[in-house]
């Protein structure tokens, strides 16, 4: 299929969206720029950035631009189960909204537990009520883990007492997508670490449907906004990995377009945090990035409107996106070359993205530990 084509089926799936009534009637999305101070080039200057941001090329702007002016028409409920909010304050937290939190702004959000103004048996009404009236039609995000087995109860959500597990497997059941926001919904996070004592798992344990892994502890505002406007242009399942992110986002590793590369290449370390190496920026790997084995776009697109991401603060990447972090990359400030180097396919973090990440990081591994070694035959050196 050529480019041509794919830009005919969008606009086709977007003119039909088009002619869905808006849900809310809070006005168009060119009224809330202008009264936010965004102006409409700034607004096509954003569809340029995003287009780049999602892999796709310059000519599909106009249309993320459409996809975002329609993102009114889909109905979007979005569940908080076992987790800290930081997904929603991801995308929300800004004082100076971005275009990305106008979005979310925008979109019908028919129910959101941080966000509405409901409360006990009537947000429950309202939560029924939207999935009966949406049915089949209706995004799901979920943000958190799922306690389940003998600890289900353990979380229970509103004046019914239902169990998080019961909310969101019934909410699952006539979705139209369904999008894990966060590492606790996509692989269970922090709650699942070991020992695990609330038995939490991910989202898609829990449900027999096809979900969509968006995870970061918590993901930036840009791929939450992103994995939205992607289904609104294509109405499909984008491309996705072994632990189904979409790899728009999570294709390349973080080490892949880190700005300390340089330095990491050539064999220039920060030692301790502090040293003169962390004052001139070189690469954290010996403190404990985990980089390498971290498959997300924050060195890309960083966050908090493009301000920064952890390794610019001066902190390595704990490796936030990758399933059960929380067990295998720790201790975050130490490396793992050697537990890499001994079981390059092993389990956990070392079980990578694809198949072309099991390349990359097979190289890696082998780069890492000449990189190890040369580093201990210096500190010999320094030692005699
Ligand atoms: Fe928190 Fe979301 Fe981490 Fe989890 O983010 S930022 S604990 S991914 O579910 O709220
Ligand atoms: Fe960047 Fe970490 Fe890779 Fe160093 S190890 S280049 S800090 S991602
Ligand atoms: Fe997480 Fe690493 Fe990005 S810790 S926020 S994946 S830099």
């Amino acid at each position: 299929m050529t480019e041509n084509d794919v830009l005919v089926r969008i606009n086709k799936r977007l003119l039909e969206l088009s002619k869905i009534p808006r849900i809310n009637q809070e006005g168009s999305i060119a009224k809330r720029l202008k009264e936010k101070g965004f102006s409409r080039r700034d607004f096509m200057k954003w569809a340029g950035a995003m287009s780049a941001f999602m892999a796709l090329p310059s000519s599909f702007a106009p249309s993320i631009a459409k996809a975002a002016e329609l993102s009114d028409r889909l109905p979007v409920i979005w569940l908080h189960m076992a987790e800290c909010t930081g997904c929603s304050e991801s995308l929300l937290r800004s004082d100076t909204p971005t275009i990305d939190s106008l979005i979310f702004d925008y979109i019908s959000l028919e129910y959101h537990e941080t966000l509405m103004a409901a409360a006990g048996h009537q947000a429950e009404r309202n939560l029924h009520d939207a999935i009966k009236k949406y049915k089949n039609r209706y995004i799901l995000m979920v943000e958190g883990a799922i306690p389940t087995g003998a600890t289900e109860h353990y979380l229970t959500i509103g004046a019914e007492g239902h169990t998080g597990k019961q909310i969101a497997q019934n909410a699952c059941e006539n979705a139209a997508a369904i999008f894990s926001i966060g590492t606790c919904s996509s692989f269970g996070g922090i709650q699942a670490a070991h020992p695990n004592p609330s038995n939490s798992k991910a989202l898609s344990v829990i449900t027999s449907k096809q979900v969509i892994n968006v995870p970061g502890c918590p993901p930036s505002e840009k791929n939450i906004v992103g994995t939205l406007l992607h289904f609104i242009l294509f109405g499909t399942l984008p491309a996705l990995d072994v632990y189904n992110r979409p790899k728009w986002a999570y294709g390349l590793r973080i080490h892949d377009l880190c700005e300390r590369r340089g330095h990491f290449d050539a064999g220039e370390f920060v030692q301790s945090f502090g040293d003169e190496g962390a004052k001139q920026g070189f690469c954290l790997y010996k403190v404990g990035c985990k980089g390498p084995y971290t498959f997300n776009n924050c060195s890309r697109e960083r966050f908090n409107s493009h301000t920064s991401w952890p390794i610019q603060a001066g902190h390595g990447c704990i490796g936030c996106s990758e399933p059960d972090f929380w067990d295998t990359m720790g201790p975050f400030e130490e490396p793992m070359a050697d537990r890499l180097y001994n079981t390059p396919f092993g389990i956990g973090s070392d079980a990578v993205s694809d198949k072309i990440g099991v390349g990359i990081l097979a190289l890696t591994a082998v780069g890492i530990a000449a990189h190890a070694a040369i580093a201990a035959m210096k500190k010999g050196d320094n030692d005699e």
